[in-house]
């Protein structure tokens, strides 16, 4: 094989040996620290998509690599055949930090979504009295939590589930954002759940109208059914709060974290609950080979930490704030830009959906500027940096999303 270029052979590696199920932009990355990634050339970017908000402490926090590297000197897998000395203070830390009485400890964020569901049933038919086999949970059209079969059986995208049938039964889908909608779905006794994100990050970040999450939380109480807050995407500090549902105060029945859970180090995901959702499982019922290992629980201490002790979702809101309106003045300046939307760092840019390849050729020509970002839906850029990112950092980014879009 002819190699050119590290560029060129990765890309062909990849190609030649690795599943095609994703498009990535032609970029081929080697290092990262905070907001910056370099290319196998040395190029240097700003990271606008934190790997789907994974990287919310930065790349390679100094931190992380610090209880990565000690952890792993000394035990990282027992299986949960045998206790550890990390978990228990890990499920401490996390349930104090969140308000919640108990932790379980899983890896992906569909796996922790996954068992969310589980919980949700088996609390149905043994706490609010649903019959065998006839529970019902509800979720938001435009939801994602992940690729499983349980996930996309829950997915109104044709992408997500088309051609992966059967899909699983007993799941309901009614519009985001829709109030009455979903109080008529609750009037069946046989409703364990409603599962939301409160903002959407793969439908392209989709925030709901001010008070939304209140009014679930209130509908939910008053049907007995559980809210669950997917908030793999929009926790941990991403949208300007520690988590989104703090926006209005809400506090949901099951709690789902992921993704930055591991600050980009390791799969880390978690579901908290109270003891009467959580006991319902008992043991030999559920569990995971990595789930609630003594590496991944360390470094997700330590994660959580960094994201308090810098304070970043103090700074993700401030930062979020100086970007939502640079952005705001390129969609009044350029008209191939309907709007942007977001809430502290998750925001979107919404190009004309008539025009898909806008956000894609957008996407290449910000990567050439030296900014990393990818469209979801084809004509959406969603703009999430690490929460560490500072003011000059914004302004750098703001000069070459607009020189972007002058060309
Ligand atoms: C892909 C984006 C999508 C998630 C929420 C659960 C999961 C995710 C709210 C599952 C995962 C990732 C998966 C990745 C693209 C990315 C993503 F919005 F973050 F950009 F797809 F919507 N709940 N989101 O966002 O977590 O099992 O992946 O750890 O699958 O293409 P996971």
């Amino acid at each position: 094989m002819n190699i050119e270029s590290p560029l060129i052979s990765a890309l062909e590696l990849e190609h030649t040996y690795g599943a095609q199920n994703y498009h990535p932009l032609p970029v081929v990355l080697h290092k990262g620290s905070g907001c910056r990634v370099w290319d196998t050339d040395g190029k240097e970017y700003l990271d606008f998509l934190s790997a789907y908000s994974a990287v919310n402490q930065g790349h390679c926090h100094p931190r992380l690599l610090k209880v990565l590297h000690e952890q792993s000197s000394h035990l990282t897998l027992t299986s949960r055949a045998f206790h550890n000395d990390q978990l228990g203070k890990y499920c401490e830390f996390m349930c104090q930090t969140f308000g919640f009485d108990r932790l379980l400890p899983m890896n992906t964020g569909v796996e922790a979504a996954e068992s969310s569901v589980k919980l949700a049933r088996r609390w149905a038919y043994e706490v609010k009295g649903v019959a065998p086999d006839r529970a019902l949970v509800v979720f938001p059209e435009g939801n994602f939590w992940g690729r499983s079969i349980g996930a996309i059986s829950a997915s109104s995208d044709p992408d997500s589930y088309g051609g992966f049938g059967p899909l699983l039964p007993g799941f309901i889908k009614v519009p985001y954002n829709d109030l009455a909608a979903l109080e008529l779905t609750f009037q069946d006794p046989n409703v364990a759940a409603f599962m939301l994100e409160p903002i959407q990050g793969e439908a392209g970040v989709v925030v709901p109208d001010q008070g939304y999450l209140a009014s679930v939380r209130a509908l939910c109480t008053k049907y007995r059914v559980l809210m669950i807050a997917d908030e793999i995407q929009t926790g941990l500090g991403r949208t300007g709060a520690l988590l989104a549902c703090d926006h209005e105060q809400v506090k949901p029945d099951i709690l789902v974290l992921a993704k930055a859970l591991g600050g980009g180090m390791l799969p880390v995901s978690a579901v908290l609950c109270s003891d009467e959702i959580m006991l319902t499982i008992r043991p030999g019922q559920h569990g995971s080979t990595f789930g609630g290992n003594p590496l991944a629980c360390a470094v997700a201490s330590e994660a959580i930490q960094i994201i308090l002790d810098e304070n970043l979702t103090q700074n993700a809101a401030s930062m979020g704030s100086f970007l939502q309106a640079g952005l705001q003045d390129l969609v009044d300046t350029y008209p191939i830009l309907q709007l942007t939307r977001g809430k502290g760092l998750l925001h979107a840019l919404v190009f004309d959906e008539n025009q898909p390849d806008l956000a894609w050729n957008f996407c290449v020509k910000l990567m050439s500027l030296g900014v990393l970002a990818k469209p979801t839906h084809g004509h959406i850029v969603r703009l999430a940096p690490p929460l560490v990112i500072k003011e000059n950092e914004v302004d750098a980014a703001l000069t070459i999303i607009q020189k972007a879009l002058k060309n």
